[in-house]
């Protein structure tokens, strides 16, 4: 299930931010720049080919309705090159609304909140009817994109097929429920799927968010729901059941409302695994002197998800315990700035500025620093050389719906292998059983996980890398998209394919 298999109808994506970058050049004339995500890459080649839509803000909040995307320029190589002026709808939403959705709803309150992080989120009904407005927004524009294919479809005598509409991420909780309410007053058709990105919370978690029954009915608005894995599944199955009274089956994964059964399926997300060994195969080396000094790699948006103040306090208990390690082995750090308008991450940042200048502080030999500390963003090449030349990947989120950099540092360890510590609350941990699993809260068996890893001999990394590294190739980025794709019953199955073609 590597190569992207055929639709069977056009496939409409809805995910907050297009699937570029949209930039105004000097003379004011719009461009497009690439975002060079996992999911992009997947997913834009298929709405390109089965002459889908993509429904999302364009991130320039003075586009003026009606304002046509231009298409990509003629050396643009991205994924999304393709993708003509006519596919791609962009959502208008002005500064001082986009300001309470995004910064006040989506990451002041849903991000901590679908982390359990409750104490973190701020439950205000302002930006929650902010939140509900965009999502309208977003509901017209969706509407109005069906309208349009339906009737085209019509038009070339397929009334049979009906279009595939996908949702994602806890930016767009409420968008199905007025497509679903449009589709059945106007006797519209398609196929509605929505697929979360960060977990989903227990009930005791979900409840305290004053109107958690809007959220579930907006997902369930949907014909099909995916989630990473199951324990979010499971989570959300007992949440409809509590809130909203419906019918569950937990062994086959069913909510019923109103009449109708939506299926729900644990649908782990890859990453586009032979990219990434490319890179690893060409990209030159990065860090220099990785024969005298083993790198400790951590990689991560500076989120307070992302565990980071807890990892820096483990690798300083290492230091404290085996002092041996002093000089011999460093901890880098990239961390790359995110959502630097909420208080929380300001906070955040200077956490770690203080921290990482104690801990340097206090261990530093004038050759040599422990922790290396780059805030900022790097290329993927880059990125890619230093995930190939380090010797341990800490990947020790708090909690986190999936966790990609797991993914991509055993990707790319295509000379000798290295040791991936992963923390058991990322959804990676659920299912990379040959990492070194450690609880990112215990600071001390942290310490002596690290200490374990930088020992361990070569053959149990060969053996536990082998296996890492086999499951991420085969359940790559694009198997997640067909899957969820056959789930909704979209693709062409292989006997309703011509073999001439
Ligand atoms: C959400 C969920 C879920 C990082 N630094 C640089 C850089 N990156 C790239 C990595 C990776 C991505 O950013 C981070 O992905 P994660 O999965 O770790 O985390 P979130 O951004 O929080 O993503 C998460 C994901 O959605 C997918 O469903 O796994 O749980 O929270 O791809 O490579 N890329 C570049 N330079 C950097 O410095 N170019």
């Amino acid at each position: 299930m590597d190569s992207i298999k055929d639709m069977s109808a056009p496939l409409i994506v809805v995910s907050n931010r297009l699937p570029f970058v949209l930039n105004r050049k000097e003379n004011g004339q719009l461009e497009r720049k690439q975002s060079a995500g996992g999911l992009v890459t997947a997913v834009a080649p298929v709405v390109i080919e089965c002459k889908g839509l993509w429904i999302g803000w364009s991130g320039l909040h003075d586009l003026e309705p009606g304002t046509l995307i231009p298409e990509a320029a003629p050396n643009d190589k991205a994924p999304t090159s393709g993708l003509l002026s006519s596919q791609i709808v962009p959502v208008h939403v002005d500064q001082k609304e986009f300001e309470a959705y995004y910064n006040g709803c989506c990451n002041g309150t849903f991000w901590p909140l679908f982390h359990s992080m409750p104490d973190r989120a701020v439950f205000k009904a302002d930006t929650w009817k902010a939140y509900l407005r965009v999502n309208e927004k977003f509901a017209r524009c969706t509407i109005a994109a069906l309208r349009k294919i339906c009737a085209e479809l019509d038009a070339e005598g397929k009334e049979n097929v009906a279009p595939v509409i996908w949702i994602h991420d806890y930016q767009l909780f409420t968008v199905a429920t007025s497509v679903r309410q449009a589709v059945e007053e106007e006797n519209l058709r398609c196929k509605l799927g929505f697929f979360l990105h960060i977990p989903f919370p227990s009930w005791d978690i979900m409840r305290l968010f004053p109107w958690d029954d809007e959220i579930l009915q907006g997902i369930l608005a949907c014909d099909f729901v995916g989630f990473h894995i199951s324990d979010y599944c499971l989570n959300f199955i007992d949440c409809c059941c509590r809130r909203l009274g419906c019918r569950i089956d937990r062994n086959n994964m069913l909510v019923e409302l109103a009449g109708r059964t939506v299926h729900v399926k644990p649908l782990p997300i890859g990453i586009p695994f032979d990219r990434f060994v490319r890179l690893a195969e060409t990209a030159p080396v990065f860090i220099k002197d990785t024969d005298k000094v083993k790198v400790i790699l951590g990689v991560d948006r500076l989120d307070y998800t992302k565990g980071l103040v807890h990892r820096i306090l483990a690798f300083e208990k290492l230091l404290e315990k085996h002092p041996e390690y002093i000089e011999l082995v460093t901890l880098l750090q990239i961390a790359v700035p995110s959502r630097t308008n909420v208080r929380e991450y300001k906070q955040l940042k200077e956490e770690m500025d203080q921290l990482i200048g104690r801990i340097n502080g206090k261990f530093s030999r004038p050759n040599w620093s422990p922790i290396r500390y780059i805030y900022g963003c790097l290329s993927q090449e880059q990125l890619a050389a230093l995930y190939r030349d380090s010797a341990i990947a800490l990947v020790t989120p708090l909690r986190d719906g999936m966790n990609l950099v797991a993914k991509e540092y055993v990707a790319c360890q295509i000379k000798e292998p290295g040791v991936l510590i992963l923390s058991p609350f990322a959804g990676a941990g659920e299912m990379m059983h040959e990492a070194l699993l450690v609880n990112p809260y215990e600071i001390n068996d942290a310490a002596d996980v690290l200490h374990r890893a930088l020992q361990m001999p070569l053959e149990e990394r060969e053996l536990r890398m082998t296996q890492l590294r086999n499951r991420e190739q085969l359940l790559n980025v694009n198997y997640w998209m067909n899957s969820f794709l056959s789930s909704m019953g979209a693709l062409v199955e292989d006997e309703e394919r011509d073999p001439l073609t």
